[in-house]
């Protein structure tokens, strides 16, 4: 299956719960006036793009069909879609994984769904062909690098940890030396999620960061934010902290199979400014696809 294939089967939920809402505004008027943009932004908001999000994306709409004189609504759906795949459109999609080894440092609050998209990451990038290092950076519960463990398991992956209580940044070191001695291509380096105090949070961020800056000064990067599309517009609110604390280059947005309203994707990129890269939409393997902007808009409406 394609992306937009399987999108379209993951999103059901969230196609539907759009369409009922957003689709009826654009089928309900024959002409666009005011109650039609009111109406339209009232049902943007419900589809979870939050309020600033959808008053802009109404107001860049009101301006194309000033512009390019629209006259039909189904020309205002058709300016709509374009304008939401530019709000979606802000930078690099792809994963930067330039150097051997790349770094990918996932993190997240409680239950997003981190440890998950490490293993389905680490299962396609193996089935890709290439050497995947996973570190069990979440040290808090012994259970985390077992689920981990099994889905080095399934993935051929190979796996680093250490005791339940290790200081993660001394597991990260653990995990980049070893990299080394491989020769791996990637590392993904998972981390705890519980309920931080900022002040635990930057300190343990930090420190990883240090590290691998120190034994790694040219791999490329990244700091995957995992945020779980049910949880909405609260999952904004975290996800601002997270930015503010982690500087974060990349998120996967998850559970978008659920109950989650597909609008989420585009007020997270909108409002952080921060490329969605692959969004969830199960718990196997291949439910984590890789993040095409067009195509979710299609998909969605
Ligand atoms: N339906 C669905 N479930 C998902 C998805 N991603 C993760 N999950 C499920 O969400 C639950 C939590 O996932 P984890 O990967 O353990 O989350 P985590 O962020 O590592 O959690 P902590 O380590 O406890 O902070 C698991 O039951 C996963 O199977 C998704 O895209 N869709
Ligand atoms: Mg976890």
């Amino acid at each position: 299956m394609g992306f937009f294939e399987k999108i379209k089967a993951g999103l059901t939920k969230t196609r539907d719960a759009l369409n009922s809402t957003l689709g009826g505004v654009f089928t309900g008027f024959s002409e666009i006036n005011e109650d039609f943009y009111e109406e339209l932004e009232e049902s943007l908001i419900l589809a979870d793009l939050g309020v600033d999000t959808s008053v802009k994306a109404v107001e860049r709409l009101r301006r194309a069909v000033r512009e390019q004189h629209l006259k039909t609504t189904d020309e205002a759906r058709t300016a709509l879609k374009e304008i939401l795949t530019q709000m979606l459109s802000v930078g690099d999609t792809r994963l930067n994984l330039s150097t051997k080894p790349s770094v990918i440092l996932v993190i997240g609050v409680n239950g997003v769904g981190k440890t998950t998209t490490i293993g389905k990451l680490a299962k396609q990038m193996t089935d890709q062909g290439k050497k995947v290092l996973m570190v069990a950076g979440d040290t808090f519960r012994a259970a985390a690098a077992d689920q981990l463990e099994i889905w080095a398991g399934r993935s051929g992956a190979a796996i680093v940890r250490q005791n339940e209580g290790a200081d993660p940044a001394s597991v990260v070191y653990d995990g980049i030396q070893s990299a080394k001695a491989r020769d791996a291509d990637v590392i993904l380096i998972d981390t705890a999620g519980r309920l931080h105090n900022k002040t635990n949070l930057m300190n343990e961020l930090n420190k990883i960061s240090r590290i691998v800056n120190r034994e790694l000064p040219q791999a490329a990067k990244e700091v995957l934010l995992v945020l779980d599309g049910t949880t909405g517009q609260n999952g904004l609110v975290q996800a601002k902290q997270f930015k503010e604390i982690a500087g974060v280059t990349a998120i996967a947005l998850t559970k978008l199979d659920g109950t989650a309203k597909g609008g989420i994707v585009i007020a997270v990129a909108d409002a952080l400014q921060i490329p969605v890269k692959y969004i969830g939409v199960g718990e196997k393997a291949d439910d984590l696809m890789a993040f095409n902007a067009k195509e979710f808009v299609e998909a969605l409406f």
